[in-house]
Formats: C-alpha cells, structure tokens, sequence
C-alpha cells in the first residue's frame, strides 16, 4: 500500500515534469539565477508533498487531518510553481497574478490549518473555522481585485491588511490563541507559536516587498521573485514541518 502510494507520487511527479518540458522550447539558462530559484522551489515542494502524505500514516488519527492539509498545501504549490517556472524561463517575468491563483486555495488552507491543529486535541467550536475562513477570502478577493484594478489598488492593500490583522488577532489574543495557550499541550502550543509566528513575520515579507516596489518606483521582478520564492519555501514547508512534529510527539511512540 505505501510502496503504491510512492509510485503514484513518483509517477505524477514525473507526468508534470516531462508535460512541462514539452510545453516550452527555451530552456532553463544555467546562470538565470530567478529561474534557478523557481526550480528549487519546486522540487522542495514536491519533497515535502510526499513525505507529508507518506508520514500523514504515522501520526495518531486526530492528527491525519492537519498533517493532510500541509501536503495539500504544498501539492499546489508544487504546481503553481512547475507553471510560473516554465513561464519565467519563457518571458524573464512572471505575474504576481499568478501566485494570487496559488494562493487563493492555499492562504484559506493555512488560515483554517489554526482551527484544524487545535480540533486535533479538544473539540473546537466551528464558528471559528468560519471566521478564519472567512477572513482569509476577504483578504485575497479584496487583494486580487486591487492587484487587477477591478477595485482602486489602495483601497485593495487596506482591505487585505485589515483582514489580514483580524487573522493574526485571532490566534494570538483571541479564541483560538486561547484555547491553545490553555491546551496545557506542550508540542501544541510551540507547534501553535511557530505557525502563528510565520502568519505575522513570514507573511509580512510579501507586502514589504510591494510596497518597497511601489515606493521606489516600479517593482524589479528578479528581486521580488527570489524574496517571494524564498519566503515561500519557509512559509509553506516549515509551516507544515511544525505541523508535523506536533502530530509526532502527540503519537505515542510503539
Ligand atoms: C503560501 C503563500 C502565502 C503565505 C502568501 C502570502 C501572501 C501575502 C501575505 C500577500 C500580501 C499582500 C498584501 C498584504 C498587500 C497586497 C500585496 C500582497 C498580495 C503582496
């Protein structure tokens, strides 16, 4: 069954390799270092894909659900970037837009990933997996829809900080970040710290770099491309990665 799993995992990854290799005639420049960076990221997030679905049998059943979620996470964006690589290597440039369509299932997936954590050891009430929810699709609309121009882009950035700041309230101040510093779970609350930390810190380094492109005037998109990358690779691996060793050490050894 696990040796299947593998094989299907292989397989796919194999699929959307060579489907991508076909679709593009230039290739990857040894010295394009943005490109590079697109690879790397990549290929760690298909790493972490695999091994979260294979250790997602590992852990205790409580735990399988947020464990899942942080290789879903990671799955997707597996495929965004295999996408924005291959354009990258294509045009030298690659729209911000792009990532918004990762981001629009994998923001609402960590976001609600505080309510799933927290569920994996006492019952939770599920008004908050709405609030989170609700909160995080608030933040991309209003973000898509300024970064598009469907709505004044200022006013876009307002509505996403806004939403963005009721996000992090809520799992430090409010139920959430209650009922987690009251768990009385040790793994838990350091797994609950480290994500929360990533949501505030990780997450602010995407509108720091926009804002530091809109202010000095047009945004250099191989700078902003690494940075984005990089943070990525933190934001969505590391993040699942605490996940995962909160389920372990709530997994009673045999
Ligand atoms: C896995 C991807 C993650 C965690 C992406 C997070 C993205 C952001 C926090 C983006 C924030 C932005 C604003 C706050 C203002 C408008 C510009 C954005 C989209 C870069």
């Amino acid at each position: 069954m696990k040796n299947f799993k593998v094989l299907t995992l292989a397989v796919l990854a194999m699929l959307s390799v060579s489907n991508a290799a076909h679709a593009e005639v230039p290739l990857l420049q040894t010295t394009d270092y943005v490109g590079i960076s697109f690879w790397i990221t990549s290929m760690g997030m298909l790493a972490a894909t695999v091994f979260f679905f294979l250790e997602k049998g590992n852990v205790t059943t409580a735990w399988r659900l947020p464990v899942t979620v942080a290789g879903l996470v990671t799955g997707i964006a597996f495929v965004n970037y295999m996408y924005m690589r291959g354009v990258w290597v294509q045009t030298a440039d690659t729209s911000t837009i792009y990532r918004y369509i990762g981001w629009l299932i994998t923001i609402p997936l960590q976001t609600v990933s505080f309510y799933l954590v927290l569920s994996a050891i006492r019952k939770v009430p599920i008004t908050m997996f709405w609030r989170l929810l609700v909160a995080a699709l608030v933040m991309l609309i209003s973000g898509y829809l300024g970064e598009t121009g469907m709505l004044q882009p200022f006013l876009g950035f307002m509505i996403w900080v806004a939403a963005w700041i009721y996000i992090i309230f809520e799992i430090f101040s409010g139920q959430a970040g209650q009922i987690a510093s009251r768990s009385g779970n040790k793994s838990l609350v350091a797994c609950f710290g480290t994500m929360r930390m990533i949501v505030a810190i990780g997450w602010a380094i995407y509108p720091l770099g926009y804002l530091f492109g809109y202010l000095t005037g047009g945004v250099d998109s191989n700078a902003l491309n690494i940075i984005y990358n990089l943070a990525d690779f933190i934001n969505k691996i590391a993040f699942g990665l605490v996940i995962w060793a909160a389920a372990m050490s709530n997994t009673s050894r045999r």
